[in-house]
């Protein structure tokens, strides 16, 4: 073991002992996300693909709205033919994970695969209280409008096992929705 090495191991067992636990942050407590005046957030999926329930903290007519653009998972192959063309030497496979683009939707709806097939874009509006439900393996991004603060969960379907065992070879249905207090669920385009 070199000394470079064995610093380093000392000081990860140190820093692991007084880190704070995060396992499970995002899942049995929520994310808060603070909403800039105009603020983006980058296109992505959430991490192992699990779905994400997001609520406004704002007080009703605050008009800390945010605008949600989403690409359901059977949208997933053509939205990276679509990436990679755009990004070329800059693409990579996990651009989405890593949370770094945000790409204007009517470019990405626009966009027409060399056999003539459109990506679907799905566009949400959010007030102050309103659920965003996002499906697994949902692509999404998009703009914050006013100055408020989101609560985010992540959770996993209860097929999202059998699922997860069959995501290599297959394609699946995603929707997602917007649950307004008490008002029900609307499909969102
Ligand atoms: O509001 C954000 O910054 C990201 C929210 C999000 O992606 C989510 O809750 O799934």
């Amino acid at each position: 073991m070199t000394p470079t090495s064995a610093g380093g191991g000392e000081l990860e067992g140190e820093h692991r002992r007084t880190m704070p636990k995060l396992w499970g942050a995002g899942i049995v407590s929520p994310w808060l996300y603070y909403m800039g005046l105009h603020s983006t957030f980058a296109m992505h999926f959430e991490d192992y693909a699990f779905g994400s329930a997001n609520v406004i903290l704002a007080e009703p007519g605050s008009q800390a709205w945010a605008v949600w653009y989403h690409v359901p998972r059977h949208g997933l192959t053509l939205l990276h033919q679509f990436l990679r063309q755009h990004l070329g030497k800059s693409y990579q496979l996990d651009c989405l994970e890593k949370r770094r683009l945000w790409v204007d939707p009517n470019v990405v709806a626009a966009w027409r695969s060399p056999d003539g097939r459109c990506i679907p874009v799905f566009r949400t509006v959010q007030c102050p209280g309103d659920y965003v439900l996002t499906d697994y393996g949902a692509v999404h991004w998009g703009i914050n409008l006013g100055v408020g603060w989101k609560a985010a969960v992540n959770f996993a379907f209860p097929c999202w096992l059998q699922v997860r065992a069959a995501r290599r070879s297959d394609n699946f249905l995603a929707f997602c929705a917007v649950v307004r207090g008490g008002g029900g669920v609307q499909g969102s385009e």
